[in-house]
């Protein structure tokens, strides 16, 4: 049932007062106060920044009446609570998202009006939080939305990185990185919460002795102790009251340590440490789906866990309850293995800090953790290096070493001591060095286990966590991945929501399965020509920016084929350029030929020591200086690299998608949400049954999805049998002419030695079966165009693309999760009262 309010009501049971209220003149009337009181100027002299703040603020005071609200009833009532552990959190900008949620961005947009300023202006101005990655950050921001939507009492928990994701800048075709600072202008978002703080340990070495009751016990003592502190951003829910909590640990040296060393007499060491200090929280690690084993970041899980884990018992013990009913207080999620070490953080707390015997923290542990795993690929599999986690944990390793015995004790039975077995679930690795497993630990200390879409599921089943599915069955289940459609509809598409709602109302935008309401016009020729008017408007926005960021120049008229993602061998952004090539070359060889144009847009960031991946993006970026420009071409194929994409960019570039590339190798993507995104907004989809593709082809229909390429199953077998990436470029004459102008330098002033990491990397290995799929999704590719020819069977399937898309709302995703592994309910937050 819908509890949340609709605006009147919503407007009805607030305070009415000037710092509150949400009509066009209170609005108009704090936005002038604080320009005055907060930012200390007058109209005349105060710049965009200014009024940026003045509105944030505003916007703020808003959200903090219903925050507080939202705290109050949690703390009066005993409700079970969702702590999401997260490493990042890709949020993206926050103005314009919290004026949808709290339901005034008309009111506002009015207001500014009325001020001389435009609301718009403003927006853009805002810089966005980017700390994360890609998928897996911007799934932990969309099911914060949804939490929040549902009115699930919910707090995330991360790390408030000073430096997020690295800005990208593309200079002479290849990626150039530069700081994000998204600080320097202060963030209006958060409340810096400087009175709650918890102290870290860090390295150091263990003593062992037995206390009075002849209990052995071991003795932490740290090299270093760090200070985290709480940063709070409030997470407002669409139109309801209910406001969550994010709160993000930003690390400082503790006061007592500089004083220390202060009245030591040894003032550089002690900036020093505080340097050090502060490193922990300073930057986010650049890698996505690659581990890197830096001692720093497995320095900066631990500090954001320990600090999570710390702040959680508190808030249990304040209520009154007994520590060994913990999990009656929470259920914590964690967000891939990132967080993982919070098992081993939990039994030492409960064991050295609360004094609870093995056996009875061991329960509440392995009754407070669920783990979603997010990944196949080998090389984002978390492994420590057992010496260097001992250097920074060192009771951690015993305690990790005491749940493995007694784990393996338990299961050797139960696999009639197989070696091979034990071997495999051992929280330990052995080999030249030892390691220590984090899926493994994640696995044996979580009552619930989980992946990301139904193949990934399966997948998980049968290979990565095959023996822990073995022991374990009852633990494994599948929560397919979703998005908000506030942000990814209702933000980025405004026209397309209007247009939307003025046939099947608005009530979709909290029940994304209502827009199935638009399956009866998807043959109505006036709503086919308003669903394409909208496309055309949003691709002649992308064209303008395109202008504007890269100088080149775009016919909206063209299909917009997208692809916009971490830039990444498995995601074979390589493949579609082959296909670019193989365009051009058919147009060099018949220039007279009939083909549909195409824009092909490319837009995600390198891990900056990812050699194959950057020379991707100078790819992209030379076959886009030579078609872009050959007049041959005549303006019927253009390629352009959309720099530094980010969520501000994202917006912009997916309502103006016609087609959206999901072309990474079967098996390897483990669900994908920019598939989502773009099939929401109306673009048809050409992938592979891979991740989340699977389950939307059922869903849309699979007359309206572009499906190519190997499944899984194949790709495992071609792998196994031995597979010749040679072969297919020997026997494939457009295949072998694109690869061969690659090499000899055609697409970069004849110099044949920029791309011949690449090319050797594809003819004599193609780990991501480039070559195999490459005929398949060419021929699919000329399938598009045909269909794309054909207006009105396009906008149909357009439609339906966006009307069948209802179960990938993160709401959906976010239900399952509560009803299936927290087991907690929704609890309307009435703002009477209080
Ligand atoms: C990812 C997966 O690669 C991606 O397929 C999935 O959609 C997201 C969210 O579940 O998680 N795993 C991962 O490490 N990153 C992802 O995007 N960075």
């Amino acid at each position: 049932e819908d509890r949340g309010l609709d605006q009147n009501e919503v407007q009805n049971v607030l305070v009415e007062d000037a710092r509150t209220g949400l009509t066009v003149e209170t609005l108009k009337k704090a936005i002038q106060n604080n320009l005055f009181y907060v930012q200390g100027k007058y109209p005349e002299i105060a710049t965009r920044n200014d009024y940026y703040m003045a509105l944030a603020y505003a916007v703020r005071d808003r959200i903090l009446q219903r925050w507080v609200a939202s705290v109050k009833q949690y703390l009066q009532e005993k409700h079970r609570i969702v702590s999401y552990l997260s490493a990042e959190y890709l949020l993206g900008p926050h103005l314009a998202n919290n004026l949808i949620n709290l339901g005034i961005y008309k009111e506002t947009e009015q207001a500014t009006k009325e001020l001389g300023i435009s609301l718009d202006w403003l927006i853009e101005k805002e810089v966005e939080p980017g700390l994360g990655n890609g998928g897996l950050g911007r799934l932990a921001a969309c099911y914060m939305d949804s939490l929040a939507t549902l009115e699930v009492p919910a707090i995330g928990y991360g790390i408030r990185y000073q430096f997020g994701i690295f800005e990208q800048d593309i200079r002479d075709g290849w990626q150039v990185e530069d700081t994000d600072n998204w600080l320097r202008r202060g963030n209006p978002w958060e409340i810096a919460r400087r009175e709650l703080s918890y102290d870290v340990k860090l390295g150091g070495y263990l003593q062992h002795y037995t206390d009075r009751d002849g209990k052995f016990r071991s003795k932490w003592i740290p090299e270093l102790t760090v200070k985290g502190v709480a940063y709070d951003t409030p997470i407002l829910g669409y139109k309801v009251n209910t406001t969550n909590t994010l709160r993000l640990w930003k690390s400082e040296a503790p006061r007592s340590f500089d004083f220390q060393s202060f009245n030591a007499g040894d003032y550089n060491f002690a900036v020093n440490q505080k340097i050090v200090c502060e490193n922990l929280s300073k930057v986010l690690y650049p890698n996505d789906e690659t581990l890197n084993g830096k001692k720093l970041r497995l320095q900066q899980q631990y500090f954001f866990v320990s600090c999570s884990l710390q702040d959680m018992i508190g808030i249990h013990l304040r209520q009154g309850e007994k520590i060994e009913d913990f999990q009656s207080t929470f259920s914590v999620q964690l967000n891939d293995t990132h967080p993982a070490v919070a098992i081993a953080e939990m039994m030492r707390l409960l064991l050295d800090e609360h004094d609870l015997d093995w056996s009875t923290a061991w329960r509440v542990t392995s009754r407070t953790f669920a783990y979603t795993n997010h990944t196949l690929l080998p090389e984002a599999l978390e492994k420590w290096d057992l010496e260097l986690f001992q250097s920074v944990l060192p009771r951690h390793l015993e305690i990790i070493y005491e749940i493995n015995r007694r784990f393996l004790d338990e299961v050797t039975v139960r696999v009639y001591g197989d070696p091979e077995k034990i071997r495999s679930l051992s929280l330990i690795g052995e080999g030249p060095r030892k390691y220590i497993k984090m899926a493994n630990l994640a696995c044996v200390g979580s009552y619930a286990i989980n992946g990301v879409a139904a193949l990934h599921t399966e997948l998980l089943k049968k290979t990565v966590l095959k023996d822990f599915y073995a022991l374990y069955p009852e633990k494994f289940s599948n929560k397919t991945n979703g998005v908000t459609p506030r942000r990814w509809m209702v933000l980025s598409n405004p026209k397309l929501t209007e247009l939307i709602s003025s046939k099947i109302g608005d009530g979709w935008i909290k029940h994304l399965e209502e827009l199935s309401g638009l399956e009866k016009f998807a043959d109505d020729p006036d709503f086919q020509k308003q669903w394409m008017d909208v496309k055309l408007e949003m691709k002649k926005n992308l064209a303008r920016k395109i202008k504007n960021r890269t100088g080149i120049d775009v016919n909206p008229e063209s299909m917009f084929d997208i692809q916009v993602k971490r830039i990444h061998e498995y995601k074979r952004q390589h493949l579609n350029i082959l296909h670019v090539i193989t365009l051009y070359n058919r147009i060099k060889q018949n220039p007279e030929i009939d083909i549909v144009p195409r824009t092909f847009v490319f837009a995600g960031k390198a891990a900056p020591g990812y050699k194959l991946a950057k020379l991707m993006i100078k790819l992209i970026n030379s076959v886009g200086d030579i078609v872009n420009n050959d007049p041959d071409v005549k303006d019927r194929l253009k390629v352009v690299f959309y720099p530094n994409y980010n969520v501000t960019n994202a917006q912009k570039i997916y309502p103006a998608a016609d087609l959206s590339e999901q072309i990474s190798t079967a098996g390897k993507e483990a669900s994908g949400t920019g598939n989502m995104k773009l099939s929401m907004n109306g673009a048809l989809t050409i992938g592979t049954l891979d991740g989340a593709n699977v389950e939307i082809r059922e869903c849309v229909g699979e007359e309206n999805f572009f499906l190519f390429g190997l499944t899984a199953e194949e790709v495992a077998r071609i792998k196994s049998e031995g597979y010749n990436p040679y072969g297919y470029y020997q026997n494939n004459a457009e295949l072998k002419l694109a690869m061969d102008q690659i090499s000899s330098g055609y697409f970069s002033h004849l110099d044949d030695t920029v791309f011949k990491d690449l090319v050797k990397s594809l003819l004599y290995d193609d780990q991501f079966l480039l070559f195999a799929d490459y005929q398949s999704y060419i021929e699919c590719q000329d399938k598009v165009d045909v269909a794309y020819r054909d207006k009105v069977k396009w906008a149909k399937m357009s439609i339906l693309n966006t009307a069948r898309m209802g179960k990938f709302s993160s709401d959906r995703s976010i239900q399952e999760y509560c009803e299936d592994i927290w087991k907690v309910k929704s609890v309307p937050v009435s703002l009477n009262g209080n």
